[in-house]
């Protein structure tokens, strides 16, 4: 009695207060590595995976150090130098660094556009010795 339910809460002007299962969920990150909030250690390789399988062009990571061990106040830093890459299947970027991040700690910003056409955005902390 799905359908008369959700005329009478139309009527009602309650439709929005009726669970829609939504046929495309919204993008995820399923996994990373690091994980968020690991200790890392000689960390060259970032990998995101998302959870669904994503066209390039509609995602975007980046890499900010956030604090290092003995600097007090430290900037957000940019990390530039790597190249990013996509699994076959689409569903993992792994953003692979041309020397290993110094000891610090790290958010990797992302942002990606899935099937539904909704930009979501997270972000991954962890802490490289
Ligand atoms: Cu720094």
């Amino acid at each position: 009695m799905r359908i008369p339910a959700l005329i009478a809460a139309a009527a009602l002007g309650l439709a929005a207060t009726v669970p829609a299962a939504p046929l495309l969920a919204q993008v995820k990150l399923a996994a990373s590595t690091p994980a968020a909030g690991a200790k890392a250690k000689g960390t060259k390789v970032v990998t995101l995976t998302f959870s669904e399988k994503l066209n390039p062009s509609d995602v975007g990571a980046t890499i900010v150090m956030t604090a290092m061990p003995g600097m007090k106040d430290h900037p957000e830093m940019l990390i530039r130098n790597f190249t990013a890459s996509w699994s076959a299947d689409g569903k993992t970027m792994t953003l692979t660094l041309k020397k290993p991040l110094p000891a610090g700690t790290y958010d990797v910003r992302w942002e990606a556009t899935g099937a539904d056409r909704r930009a979501t955005k997270g972000v991954v902390t962890f802490t490289v010795s």
